[in-house]
C-alpha cells in the first residue's frame, strides 16, 4: 500500500513540474485534469497485476475505457476548455488511451494463451491407446456367447423365442407346479412390480416362464430356446449377480425321453466348451421337471482332476434340467398321452466365466474397459 501511494505522489510531482504556462486562464483545470490522468493509468497498470481470466479482462477494460468510464468523463470536460487546454489535455488523454488499449491488448493475448494451453491440457488424449476396435466397440462377452449359443441351437433345428420380463405369477410360479409355500416365491428372492393391487407382477427369477408361454400356444412340436435376463434378489458374490442371464430350452414332441435331453446337453456343452469337456447329470429337485436333475461340466481350470475353483470336486454345476413334469403339461392343457418333453436352464454368465477362467463373475458388470477389450 505505502509503495502505491510514493507512486502515485511521485506522478504527481511530474505533473506539477511539467509545462502548464499554455494553458492559460484553465490552468488550474488542466492541472487537476491532468493528474486524474496520471492516476488512471497507475490505477489501471496496478488493477491488471490481478485479472488472471478474459472475463474479469473484460469488465476492467470497460470500468476504464468504455462509454461510462472516467476517461471518457474527463473527455466531456473537456468542451469547458479553452483551446491550449483542450489541446493539453485531450493530447494527454489520446496518448494515455493508446496506452491502455495497448496494454489491454497485450494481456489480453497472454490470458488467451494461458486459457488455450489449459484446454489443451485438459482435453489430453493419448491416440496411441486408441485401436480401431476400440472406436467402435464391440458386443460384450455375455452377449457374444449368447449369440453363439442361439447359432448352436438354430443349428440343431431349434427356434429362438421370446420372453417377458415382467412376469405375472401364473407364468413364473403357479403353471411351474412352484406352490404358494415354495421359498422362492418369498420377498427375499424376487423383485415384485408395485403395479395393480395384488402384486402379482414380478421381475421374472427363471427363464422358465417361457416354457408356459410355448405351450400355451399349442404348436407342436416345439423346439425351442429362450435366453435372456433374470432377476434376483441375490448378493453379488464371486459367482451370483442379481441380474443375469440364462438360457432355457423346451423341447416337446413325441416320445421325447432322457436319453434326447442327456444326449442334448452333451452336444452344446462340448459346442461350448471344446470335446474334452466331459458332462454329467446329477439328481436334482426343480417342481416343473420330474425327474429332475443338476448338469456339472468338467472343471475347465484343473480339466476334472480337482483343484480350489471346484473346490476339489473336477466338476463345476452349470444349470438344471429334467423331463416336464406332467402337472406343467396339464396346467397347459397339453395331451399327456401324445406329448412329453425335457426342459434345461442354465446361467449364461456362470458359463462365460467358467470357460474364460474368470475368477469373479462381478468382473462382467464393472464396464473395466481393460477387462472387456480381452474379448
Ligand atoms: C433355475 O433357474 C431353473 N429354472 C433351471 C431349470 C430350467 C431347471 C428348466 C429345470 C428345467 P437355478 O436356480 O439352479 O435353476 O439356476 C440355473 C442356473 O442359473 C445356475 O446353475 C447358475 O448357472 C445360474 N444362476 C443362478 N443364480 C445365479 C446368480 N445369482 N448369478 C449368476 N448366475 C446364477
Amino acid at each position: 500500500m505505502d509503495n502505491e501511494i510514493d507512486q502515485e505522489n511521485s506522478l504527481l510531482k511530474n505533473i506539477a513540474s511539467s509545462d502548464l504556462s499554455s494553458a492559460g486562464e484553465n490552468g488550474e483545470a488542466v492541472k487537476k485534469l491532468l493528474s486524474e490522468l496520471d492516476g488512471l493509468s497507475y490505477k489501471v497498470k496496478i488493477a491488471l497485476e490481478d485479472v488472471s481470466t478474459l472475463l474479469d479482462l473484460d469488465a476492467l477494460e470497460s470500468l476504464y475505457l468504455g462509454k461510462k468510464s472516467k476517461l471518457t468523463e474527463i473527455k466531456r470536460e473537456l468542451g469547458g476548455l479553452d483551446f491550449d487546454a483542450r489541446r493539453i489535455v485531450g493530447g494527454k488523454l489520446n496518448d494515455l488511451r493508446q496506452d491502455l488499449s495497448g496494454i489491454f491488448k497485450i494481456k489480453r493475448e497472454s490470458l488467451q494463451k494461458d486459457e488455450l494451453q489449459k484446454q489443451l491440457a485438459e482435453d489430453i488424449c493419448d491416440i496411441t491407446e486408441i485401436t480401431e476396435t476400440d472406436l467402435y466397440g464391440h458386443l460384450h462377452l455375455v452377449s457374444q456367447i449368447r449369440r453363439e449359443l442361439e447359432d448352436i441351437f438354430l443349428g440343431l433345428g431349434y427356434e429362438i423365442a421370446e420372453g417377458n420380463e415382467a412376469e405375472s405369477d401364473w407364468y413364473n410360479f403357479t403353471a411351474l407346479n412352484i406352490d404358494p409355500d415354495h421359498p422362492a416365491r418369498t420377498m427375499q428372492d424376487s423383485f415384485y412390480l408395485d403395479l395393480g393391487s395384488d402384486n402379482s407382477l414380478l421381475l421374472r427369477t427363471h427363464t422358465s416362464p417361457v416354457q408356459i408361454h410355448l405351450l400355451e400356444r399349442g404348436k407342436f412340436p416345439i423346439y425351442a430356446v429362450c435366453p435372456g435376463r433374470v432377476y434376483r434378489r441375490d448378493t453379488a458374490d464371486p459367482r451370483h449377480l442379481p441380474v443375469f442371464h440364462q438360457i432355457e430350452g423346451l423341447v416337446v414332441d413325441k416320445g421325447i425321453t432322457f436319453a434326447d435331453l442327456r444326449g442334448t446337453v452333451e452336444v452344446f456343452i462340448q459346442a461350448i466348451f471344446g470335446s474334452k469337456t466331459r458332462t454329467r447329470l446329477r439328481p436334482g429337485y426343480f417342481p416343473f421337471t420330474e425327474p429332475s436333475a443338476e448338469f456339472d461340466i468338467t472343471c475347465v481350470i484343473c480339466q476334472g482332476s480337482g483343484c480350489r475353483t471346484c473346490s476339489g470336486q473336477g466338476w463345476v454345476e452349470l444349470g438344471g434340467c429334467g423331463l416336464v413334469h406332467p402337472k406343467v403339461l396339464e396346467a397347459t392343457k397339453v395331451d399327456t398321452d401324445i406329448y412329453s418333453g425335457f426342459a434345461f436352464g442354465f446361467g449364461i454368465d456362470r458359463l462365460a466365466i467358467m470357460r474364460h477362467n474368470i475368477f469373479d463373475i462381478r468382473a462382467l458388470i464393472e464396464n473395466d474397459i481393460r477387462f472387456l477389450t480381452q474379448f
